[in-house]
Order: C-alpha cells, then sequence, then structure tokens
C-alpha cells in the first residue's frame, strides 16, 4: 500500500512508521490520521512484522498536536468524524498484537502525547517535549490526554499537565513515569531499534499475550486479571515457543522463537 503522509519501512520483522508532514511538524490531519489506520491494519495482517517503531519526521517534532489550522474549519459533524477517527486509530494501536515502541524526536503535544500514549511505552531524545496544550485551544485532550495519561503518570500529573497547558521536557516527563529512557538525538533511534529487535526475538504468543494482560488486565479487578493471566500462561503451552524455550534453556543453548500467532 502507498502513503502520502507517513513513511513506511520494514526490515524483517522491524516495521518502521514516519509520520512525514516535518513543515507542519508532523501536525495530525485527517489524512494522516487515515493513513495511520490503514498503516496499523497493514501491519496487523502481516505475520512477518513482529515490533514497530513510530516515529516523526524531521529533528524538531513527533507530532505536534491535531493539525489546527484542519481543525478550525471543521463543523461539528466533521470534528465529531475526526475525532471518532483519531480514537479508533489509537485503539487499533493499542489492540495490535505487537509492540509499538513511540520514538519521540522533539515536540509530542496534544495529540501527539496521545498517540506516544498509544504505543506500548516511549523512548525520547534529550531535546524533546511534551504536554497537552489543547486548554489553551479552547479545548479540551480527545484522544486519551485525560484518561491513559492519568493511568500512566497518576491522576495529579494529568490534572496539571491538562489544565495548565504547560509543555515540560523531557526530564520532568521521564521524571513521572511518561519516558521510559531518555537518548542524545544521535543515540535515539539505533536504541529503539536494539529494543526493538530484543523483543523481536521472543515468542509471538508469549510477546501478544504480556501486551494484552498489562493493556487489558489492568483496569480490571485484580482477581479477575490474574484469571486472565492463568488463562494466557496455559495458552503459551500450545505455541511451540513454550517447548523451544524450555528446551534451549535444559539443552544450555539460545531459543530460536519460529511460532506463529
Ligand atoms: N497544527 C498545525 N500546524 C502546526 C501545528 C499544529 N498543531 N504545530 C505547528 N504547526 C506549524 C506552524 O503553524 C508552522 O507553520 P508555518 O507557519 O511555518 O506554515 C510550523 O508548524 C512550525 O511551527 P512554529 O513556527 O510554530 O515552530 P516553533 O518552534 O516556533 O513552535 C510549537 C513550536 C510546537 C511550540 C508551536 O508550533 C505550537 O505551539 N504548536 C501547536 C501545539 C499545540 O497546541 N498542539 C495541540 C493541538 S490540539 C481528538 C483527539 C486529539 C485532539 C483533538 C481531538 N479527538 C479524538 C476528540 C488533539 C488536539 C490537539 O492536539
Amino acid at each position: 500500500m502507498s502513503y502520502e503522509t507517513i513513511l513506511y519501512a520494514k526490515d524483517g520483522a522491524i516495521a518502521t512508521v514516519t509520520i512525514n508532514r516535518p513543515k507542519a511538524l508532523n501536525a495530525l490531519n485527517p489524512q494522516v490520521v487515515a493513513e495511520l489506520g490503514q498503516v496499523f491494519a497493514e501491519i496487523a495482517a502481516d505475520a512477518e512484522v513482529k515490533v514497530v517503531l513510530l516515529t516523526g519526521a524531521g529533528d524538531k517534532a513527533f507530532v505536534a498536536g491535531a493539525d489546527i489550522v484542519s481543525m478550525s474549519v471543521m463543523d461539528p459533524v466533521q470534528a465529531r468524524n475526526f475525532s471518532r477517527q483519531l480514537q479508533e486509530v489509537t485503539c487499533a494501536m493499542e489492540s495490535l498484537a505487537k509492540p509499538i515502541i513511540a520514538v519521540v524526536n522533539g515536540f509530542a503535544l496534544g495529540g501527539g502525547t496521545e498517540i506516544a500514549l498509544a504505543c506500548d511505552f516511549i523512548y525520547a531524545s534529550d531535546v524533546s517535549k511534551f504536554g497537552q496544550p489543547e486548554i489553551n485551544l479552547g479545548v479540551i485532550p480527545g484522544a486519551g490526554g485525560t484518561q491513559r495519561l492519568s493511568r500512566l503518570v497518576g491522576k495529579n500529573w494529568a490534572k496539571e499537565l491538562c489544565l495548565t497547558g504547560d509543555i515540560i521536557d523531557v526530564a520532568l516527563a521521564k521524571e513521572i513515569g511518561l519516558v521510559n529512557r531518555v537518548f542524545t538525538p544521535e543515540e535515539l533511534m539505533p536504541a529503539a531499534l536494539k529494543t526493538a529487535k530484543k523483543i523481536a526475538s521472543k515468542g509471538r504468543v508469549s510477546t501478544r499475550a504480556c501486551k494484552e494482560l498489562i493493556n487489558f488486565g489492568f483496569d480490571l479487578p485484580l482477581d479477575h486479571a490474574l484469571r486472565l493471566e492463568a488463562e494466557a500462561f496455559g495458552l503459551c503451552f500450545a505455541s511451540p515457543d513454550q517447548k523451544e524455550g524450555m528446551g534451549a534453556f535444559i539443552e544450555k543453548r539460545k531459543a530460536e522463537f519460529k511460532g506463529s500467532l
């Protein structure tokens, strides 16, 4: 499939999606959001891909938010459709059976922070900045900023960010747990790739189970979530990767996981 506002590259089991509107700091207009939906559907159907890197083109921004120029002329129905479109993409990312690492290389604001939050974790360069500035535009975060952000960093930090609209630097983003790791701009992509390759070397069934249990078990009562964990643990024994992993340990060799989903 070909795309106009994103770049899609595949190297074996690693797919890289680059939002490519650097002149507008990779702001999310309806076409970008539609193409993100398409590329994640393509990735979901591609058995070869095991891990995804999501980043922004250029050296200034990951995503500076939803495109304010496009939004400024929307009527209520168009705004509602755009809203659903973005919510569906973030939910599809969360539901994707393959981990997505957000590789944040500059501003991640508004919808940019929200897209990063829908990934499985965030690696960022030391020049990155985060924030939910929607309140300055007379609106609120609409793609998870009030929900995924508060679940990740706690209600009080989420409230401070959403209510002030402040843009915070990466050091504070790391301190509050929004970002996992920080690198120089040059080190960022190689580090993300190294982690992606490590994850891609694991079994598909166990990787998927970990992502799904952490995402969808988190908000359940603990005893319910633990039961789901036990079911998924059992399911791993249906995969050849369980035999390979335990067999390799006993034979004192490196495991090679080749099971399919
Ligand atoms: N939209 C459109 N264009 C943008 C943009 C944006 N969000 N951010 C930057 N640009 C454009 C600028 O207009 C400028 O274009 P030209 O003037 O060159 O044509 C170019 O990118 C470079 O930006 P600046 O000249 O402003 O660069 P600076 O370094 O001076 O400033 C900045 C960088 C990131 C601090 C500044 O550009 C800025 O404040 N940008 C806006 C950030 C922002 O407010 N983002 C939040 C947008 S609201 C929803 C889901 C999600 C959302 C809404 C609903 N539903 C599911 C309900 C999300 C909402 C948002 O994200």
